[in-house]
């Protein structure tokens, strides 16, 4: 693994109807991501975080065409992009920070450039394929898995002037148990692999990781891992917007996160989605943390 790490914050929120997801990124930091990754003799980084720019409250577009401030979140995008290439092109392993799940379309904007065949691993509740068709909310942070395939408004999709980012049978998802009706239509129409909690519960996290990693070692030359910590069970990740009853348990997800480092696969990651407002003592940035402990080989022996 690249032992060379860069930290990426991005205050998003303008995904999501809540406030203070854009606050993630700090309490990952406060909860001891860099001492508890130092420890592991990685090289880190910080370069602090993105700025988003904040939505017009006089203009009239805030939610325009079902897309809840699609043109901050694009110009967001777009910064989180450059900056996320350049750590690449650094040679390092770019870790980044949310916000909301709608900065994945920008991650995967500057990492997907550098790779063939980028590998995605979507650790969610939630497939995040909509477009503003499908989608029942209007928020974008429900669509960048949709976006990243290319479908979706024009002004996502062409983030960082490449599109596609991704191919269909390049993904993963891992934990899904909220699909919407067009989530439905569009993982069937593409072939997506899924794992939903029904597989979780039936096969068990051990075979639902060994057989993605074998999926993905034939056909990529790089994985991203986008983990949302609504993918766990609001138990024990309670600071998230939305919360999805009956998710993975934080021992399944440790369990997947030593797999994914003992495949040696992972190229790039990002933990979104944690509102230190919503939380309980800052739990859910520590259970990210931890997570991201086990991801990079932190071991008992
Ligand atoms: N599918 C719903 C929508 O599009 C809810 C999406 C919630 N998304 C996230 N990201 N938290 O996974 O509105
Ligand atoms: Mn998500
Ligand atoms: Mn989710
Ligand atoms: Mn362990």
């Amino acid at each position: 693994m690249n032992k060379q790490l860069s930290v990426i914050g991005v205050p998003m929120d303008l995904g999501q109807m809540r406030r203070g997801v854009d606050m993630g990124p700090s309490a990952i930091r406060y909860a001891g991501m860099v001492e508890r990754l130092e420890q592991l003799k990685f090289d880190i980084e910080d370069l602090g975080d993105i700025e988003i720019p904040r939505p017009d409250p006089s203009a009239a577009d805030i939610k325009q065409d079902n897309l809840r401030n699609l043109n901050e979140i694009a110009e967001g995008s777009r910064r989180l992009a450059k900056a996320v290439d350049e750590v690449i092109e650094n040679k390092r392993f770019p870790l980044v920070l949310g916000g909301d799940h709608s900065i994945a379309m920008g991650t995967l904007a500057g990492v997907s450039k550098h790779y063939d065949n980028l590998g995605v691993i979507w650790y969610d509740a939630h497939g995040d394929l909509n477009t503003a068709d499908s989608s029942p909310s209007g928020n974008i942070h429900g669509m960048p898995l949709a976006v990243s395939l290319g479908i979706g408004h024009e002004k996502l999709t062409s983030i960082h002037d490449y599109e596609p980012k991704i191919k269909p049978e390049n993904i993963v998802i891992i934990g899904a148990r909220s699909l919407d009706e067009g989530e439905r239509v569009l993982i069937e129409e593409k072939g997506i692999k899924v794992y939903t909690m029904h597989e979780v519960d039936r096969m068990g996290m051990t075979q639902v990781m060994d057989e993605t990693v074998s999926y993905l070692k034939d056909r990529t030359d790089g994985v991203h891992l986008s983990l949302d910590l609504d993918g766990l069970d609001p138990n024990e990740a309670p600071g998230v917007g939305t919360p999805v009853i009956g998710g993975l348990s934080y021992r399944e997800s440790h369990l997947a996160m030593e797999m994914l480092y003992q495949s040696g696969m992972i190229t790039s990651a990002e933990f979104v989605e944690v509102n230190p407002i919503l939380d309980e003592k800052n739990k859910t940035a520590s259970v990210a943390v931890g997570l991201m402990g086990s991801l990079f080989g932190e071991s008992l022996k």
